[in-house]
């Protein structure tokens, strides 16, 4: 396989660095041999729309299956929430699981969802204050995988996390447990966090959840590129590139690929990218945890894990964790 060779790359001023985040990932990833680019960026507000059609997809069970634990658990999770505490939400995206937990939970004063899709997160956060009037609400656009603050107003009080969906899948296992532990800073002592985990199940059940019939999970996919050619000035041909999606039993992970039909050139902001016939980019791992691999991946963060439930198939899993160093 032959490597890429970026014959022009307008992106290496610091200040352009730090202003678009984006470009700077997607030329260093084009760049690698393999090609790879993080999966954080699927989500403009293009990305975030396709995410939520995927999960009302009959094949993708894991929005389907947590809600069903939320729903049968959120009088416990309640309980564990601290009195008045803000609870911040990382990777939010739609309002459909927070509103259960909302519900459930008059006592919480404040909600803080955290995403990096900041056009989406305004969208949903509206919304929810249309819905919920006597709550403040408190959105951050932000990389939660870079350090960001938390809104002035709710420093002072006791807090708790929220992060479902098994987006903490598609970090690599190390890069969850330094996820947990910055967690951890952020939301302090006495913090709780509940966590959805996707688990280790049939590979054909896996398969068809990231393969579905109706293509939204190949448009989602497929949709990186577009955004490139959006912002980035960049020259795909959309129909030159195949989605891929297939899981990896070895390393316990789906791994979604945008691959080459043929032998092409690509510009993505003034940079050439030369691909081979069958050559893929990377776009996006989503790790299968067992019920004992993801415990002990948050003990190594420094959280106990209080509580797993999980739905009536036992394909995905709830966690109550809480601080080891508040025991
Ligand atoms: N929590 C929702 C959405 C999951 S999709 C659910 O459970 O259905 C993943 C979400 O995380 C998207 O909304 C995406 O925009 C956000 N996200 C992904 N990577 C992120 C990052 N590095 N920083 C902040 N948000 C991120
Ligand atoms: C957000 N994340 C947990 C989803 C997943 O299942 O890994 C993203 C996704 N990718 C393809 N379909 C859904």
């Amino acid at each position: 396989m032959k490597s890429a060779v970026a014959k022009a790359c307008p992106l290496t001023k610091k200040s352009q660095v730090e202003v678009n985040p984006f470009a700077t990932d997607a030329i260093k990833g084009l760049s690698a041999t393999p090609k790879s680019i993080s999966a954080k960026h699927f989500y403009d507000a293009e990305g975030s729309r396709l995410f939520e059609e995927i999960t009302r997809l009959p094949e993708y069970y894991p929005t389907r299956s947590e809600m069903q634990v939320l729903r049968d658990r959120a009088g416990e999770i309640a309980d564990a929430l601290p009195e008045d505490a803000a609870l911040v939400e990382f990777g939010s995206g739609s309002t459909a699981k927070i509103r259960i937990l909302l519900e459930a939970a008059p006592k919480l004063s404040a909600y803080v969802p955290v995403d990096i899709s900041a056009q989406y997160l305004e969208a949903e956060a509206a919304v929810l204050r249309r819905d919920f009037p006597a709550l403040d609400i408190f959105p951050v656009a932000a990389d939660f995988t870079r350090p960001f603050e938390l809104p002035a107003k709710v420093r002072a009080l006791p807090r708790a996390g929220f992060f479902p969906g098994s987006t903490i899948g598609n970090f690599e296992p190390l890069a969850a447990v330094k996820f947990l532990r910055n967690a951890a800073r952020i939301l302090g002592r006495g913090a709780v966090l509940v966590v959805g985990v996707d688990l280790v199940k049939d590979a054909r059940i896996l398969h068809a959840a990231y393969n579905d019939a109706a293509g939204v999970t190949a448009a989602f996919n497929l949709n990186l590129l577009a955004r490139m050619n959006r912002e980035l000035g960049a020259t795909f041909d959309l129909s030159a590139f195949a989605h891929r999606a297939f899981y990896n039993r070895e390393r316990q992970r789906i791994e979604m690929h945008l691959v080459s039909r043929r032998r092409q050139s690509v510009s993505v902001n003034g940079a050439v990218f030369e691909f081979e016939r069958g050559e893929t980019v990377h776009t996006e791992n989503s790790y299968k945890y067992t019920p004992e691999g993801f415990a002990s991946l948050a003990r190594q963060a420094g959280w106990v894990e209080r509580a797993l439930w999980t739905d009536a198939h036992g394909y995905f899993s709830v966690r109550l964790l809480t601080l080891k160093r508040d025991l």
